[in-house]
């Protein structure tokens, strides 16, 4: 009864935030307290424009007339920025045109680890691309494991962007110089498309003030603009609440199910390779881990086997271990139905996560400054490298297959304690149940080189001239793990520390 009278209310004073505005009515930035999963989607339910949310409640960008109705009906509301925001357009992130002339570098440089495709066209004739990094990147591996990370399906999370373009250079700068992530380019197909909608993108940014914009461009009937991308997934699409029937609304789930070339171009990519284990859709914000499903409370779902339900919260455990984001059950936060997670689980059996990125609260909100890109992406890199290891099979982190045991590794020479002058012969003896792919060698934690194939052994050329270093090796098998083998100290110049010759007697008696 008490909802009833909301909707009313809230009806009668609708956003127009989906019409093509010239003139945006005036929007205040509200924090909405909601402290059960059933009352923040009942918000959500009514069209407002959520922002973002946390476990006690909402926030929302409402009209005076929205705000006056949630808080007749009873509604906590607390209003945290008052009067039309105006940021403008931060040169430190990428504009879709800057976003694809980097990609397009990266090919151009890189064609062995490399590839660019335009896997399809948006709704105003813009292309959306995947870029693949994988060693032989020109050949389709299908027999590697191959991971899919996504961002931007929403037009206003331009870190997301940011995330998946620092993640495109972990990999290509780390090839050939880090062991890790060079036996995951050999070991994977890691797809990248940076930018899945790209005229929400450019909408969002082309006056030079950030227009708050989150769906796709379509043209609705009735002369709004756009889909919530991340409602226009085939599994149970629409089913249950969590997705707006009406064109005007920011949750507007298009008319049918993969009514938009955007989520088609996904859902045609996933079903044209079949090798992806694993995915990972980048948004912002709120720094939350999520899995399936979004489009029940039901948990574990019946639609899921109990033994994924129990992967997913380990694997979305041990990257909020190493990321500092919190890893729940999407429809914990708020029900969505017809998200990309919940049709590529459901329908395609694949691991799929969403990062909600930096920040936690909606001051920064969906516009950070730029300056916090280097950090921000950063810090996730650890949890991403994680995703990929465990992409052989991420049911192994519940013991259902997958290589989960590491490699056994001795260095052969040098000898501990051994006196070098001059380029140094390093080797070892590595093996693995399944088998070894990679060792690194290593000197006082610096990376000397990479040997893919026994004998493994390198020659360390430039050593130090005086002074002494801790050399070991590290060996990788195909499911990510690594063992060490322990240090052993050497020492350079030729001379045992302490020996020094005499090679002119001094007389000890006259002055
Ligand atoms: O609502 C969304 O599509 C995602 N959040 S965002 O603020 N980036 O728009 C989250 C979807 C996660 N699924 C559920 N909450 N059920
Ligand atoms: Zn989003
Ligand atoms: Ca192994």
């Amino acid at each position: 009864m008490l909802l009833l009278a909301v909707w009313i209310a809230l009806a009668s004073g609708l956003s127009r935030s989906s019409a093509d505005d010239g003139a945006r009515p005036q929007q205040w930035i509200v924090y909405i307290t909601a402290g059960t999963p059933q009352l923040r989607t009942q918000l959500i339910r009514q069209g407002l424009d959520i922002v973002s949310v946390d476990l006690q409640g909402v926030t929302a960008r409402l009209t005076p007339a929205q705000l006056r109705a949630l808080e007749q009906a009873g509604f906590l509301c607390q209003v945290l920025e008052a009067g039309a925001q105006s940021i403008p357009v931060d040169d430190l992130y990428h504009s879709l045109a800057e976003t694809e002339a980097e990609l397009q570098a990266v090919a151009a440089q890189h064609p062995d680890i490399a590839r660019l495709e335009v896997i399809r066209w948006s709704v105003e004739g813009r292309p959306i691309y995947a870029l693949k990094v994988s060693d032989r990147a020109q050949e389709d591996e299908w027999s590697e494991p191959a991971v899919l990370i996504f961002a931007l399906a929403h037009a206003r999370e331009h870190l997301s962007t940011e995330m998946a373009l620092d993640i495109l250079h972990m990999l290509i700068e780390g090839y050939g110089r880090s062991g890790e992530i060079t036996n995951l380019v050999h070991q994977r197909e890691i797809w990248i498309i940076p930018d899945l909608n790209p005229d929400g993108d450019v909408y969002d940014t082309e006056s030079g003030y950030y227009r708050f914009w989150r769906k796709n461009r379509r043209p609705n009937p009735g002369g709004s603009f756009g889909v919530d991308l991340n409602r226009n997934f085939g599994y149970r699409w629409g089913c249950c609440g969590g997705s707006s029937p009406s064109p005007w609304e920011e949750t507007y789930r298009g008319p049918a199910p993969f009514s938009e070339p955007e989520s088609t171009a996904l859902r045609d990519f996933v079903e044209s390779h079949p090798n992806i284990t694993v995915s990972l859709s980048l948004h912002s914000y709120g720094e939350w881990i999520l899995w399936p499903y979004g489009y029940t409370y039901e948990s574990p779902p019946a639609d899921m086997r109990p033994q994924d339900y129990e992967a997913f919260r380990r694997l979305a455990g041990a990257m909020a271990d190493l990321n500092g984001y919190r890893a729940i059950q999407a429809s914990q936060l708020y029900l969505a139905d017809g998200t990309a997670d919940d049709w590529l689980y459901g329908a395609q059996g694949i691991f799929a996560f969403t990062f909600e990125l930096y920040p936690r609260t909606p001051n920064p909100g969906f516009y950070p400054p730029g300056t916090v890109i280097p950090a921000e992406t950063a810090r996730n890199r650890p949890a991403v490298l994680y995703l990929l290891r465990m992409a052989d099979n991420p049911r192994k982190v519940v013991g259902e297959g997958g290589d989960l045991t590491p490699p056994q590794v001795a260095l052969t020479a040098p000898a501990a304690g051994a006196y070098v002058s001059g380029p140094l012969a390093i080797s070892a003896d590595a093996s693995d149940d399944i088998g070894v792919t990679l060792v690194e060698f290593i000197a006082d934690g610096r990376t000397l080189g990479l040997d893919e194939e026994p004998p493994f052994a390198l020659v360390w050329e430039d050593v130090p001239a005086v002074g002494s270093a801790r050399v070991w090796v590290r060996a990788y098998d195909a499911g990510g793990n690594t063992a060490e083998s322990p240090p052993v100290l050497v020492h350079f110049a030729g001379s045992p520390p302490g020996y020094f010759p005499i090679v002119q007697r001094q007389s000890v008696t006259s002055p």
